[in-house]
């Protein structure tokens, strides 16, 4: 299950975001450093679509494909020794991807740590610390592998690109930034880099902030060009998230917010962790699951059971958007939507699959 790391500052939102996602009640308090330790629970991924499968064909149930989170405690600012501590890198490491959280908002009752209220300048100084831990690692790394690589040629590929990733790094600039091949990637991975995960961007903005878009676009500018950026207000998506569904729609329809945005966040994550969804839809249940996009029919049925990965025969396959609109799977069979896939075929978001196999 792939981890997500939530990181920021001190006082920026971090453990209400993570209450939001997660519907789980961390503590969180006005003053920083309030979490420390990590908190972690699991974030459903919105899927309206997945709802609308289950309603047409009746399903008693609906699972919902999951993310874990991870609420870190805060970054801190370095000591005069600089640098961060090593317990919080070696946190990160384990990360497949990082939520951070920015701070926007001003409170006077809470008040705002020395990293201030700057989105900008807290995703360019948190850019740059990333950086500099990955260089940190690297510049060590990069003498000792190139003297093993006169003993073994072997290792000379791999000494060439950890150096490259060394002087790239001293540029304080993210690993992300860089196309690098399979095999460099591949080098890194002993060195569990931080910045070569995606990032998630949350600007938490002010309940009454006028102009969240510009805060985007100013954050946007700074980072990484893959990365998503996305504003808030933590307040009242956590508000949000304590209601009813039914009350949290009239909350965010007064607000002009849409479904929140919330939703957006997740599918943001689980976006760039190169994960897709597809589904199995049946009476007892409607169920997404999560496969890595690219993947074959046989590993997505292999998701289900392993059975039915060691026993595919071949898969049925259809839209879910066209099963929905057809009135349920065996309508979408008798409108000829479903096609038969074999063992090559690569899964696409929003498949439904219907898995032939025998063991
Ligand atoms: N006004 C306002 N207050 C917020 C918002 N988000 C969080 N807070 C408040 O800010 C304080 C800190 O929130 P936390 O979620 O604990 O922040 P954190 O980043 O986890 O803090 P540390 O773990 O101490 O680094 C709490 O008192 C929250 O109620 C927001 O969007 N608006
Ligand atoms: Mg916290």
């Amino acid at each position: 299950m792939a981890r997500l790391g939530i990181v920021g500052f001190p006082n920026t939102g971090k453990t209400s975001l993570f209450n939001a996602l997660t519907g789980l009640g961390a503590p969180t308090a006005p003053h920083p450093f309030s979490t420390t330790e990590p908190n972690v629970g699991v974030a459903k991924v919105p899927d309206p679509m997945l709802e609308e499968a289950a309603r047409v064909e009746g399903s008693k149930k609906i699972v919902h494909a999951t993310l874990d989170l991870l609420d870190l405690p805060a970054m801190a600012k370095p000591g005069h020794g600089g640098g961060l501590a090593g317990a919080y890198l070696g946190r990160l490491r384990e990360m497949e991807a990082l939520i951070v959280v920015l701070r926007a908002f001003e409170d006077p009752s809470c008040p705002a740590d020395e990293s201030g209220t700057d989105p900008v300048a807290q995703a360019e100084e948190l850019t740059l610390e990333l950086a500099a831990a990955d260089h940190e690692v690297f510049a060590r790394r990069a003498p000792r592998i190139a003297k093993e690589a006169t003993a073994d040629p072997a290792k000379k590929a791999a000494a060439e690109a950890i150096a490259d990733a060394a002087e790239w790094l001293s540029g304080g600039v993210p690993l992300r930034d860089r196309d690098w091949s399979e095999a460099e990637r591949d080098a890194f991975r002993d060195l569990a880099p931080i910045t070569l995960a995606p990032v998630v961007w949350v600007v938490n903005v002010a309940e009454d902030e006028p102009r969240p878009e510009e805060l985007v676009e100013a954050v946007k500018a700074v980072v990484s060009s893959g990365d998503s950026v996305v504003a808030l207000s933590v307040k009242i998506e956590e508000e949000g998230s304590r209601l009813e569904p039914e009350e949290r729609a009239e909350l965010f329809e007064a607000l002009g917010l849409g479904e929140g945005a919330l939703a957006t966040v997740v599918r943001a994550a689980y976006g760039a962790l190169g994960l897709l969804t597809f589904y199995t839809l049946g009476p007892k249940e409607a169920h997404a699951w999560t496969v890595r996009r690219g993947a074959t029919a046989p590993e997505a049925a292999g998701k289900i059971h392993s059975d039915m990965e060691r026993g595919f025969i071949r898969a049925e396959i259809a839209p879910i958007g066209e099963v929905v609109a057809a009135g349920g799977w065996d309508a979408a069979k008798r409108a000829n939507l479903v096609r038969v896939e074999g063992r090559d075929y690569v899964m696409a978001e929003g498949d439904v699959m219907v898995v032939r196999f025998s063991v």
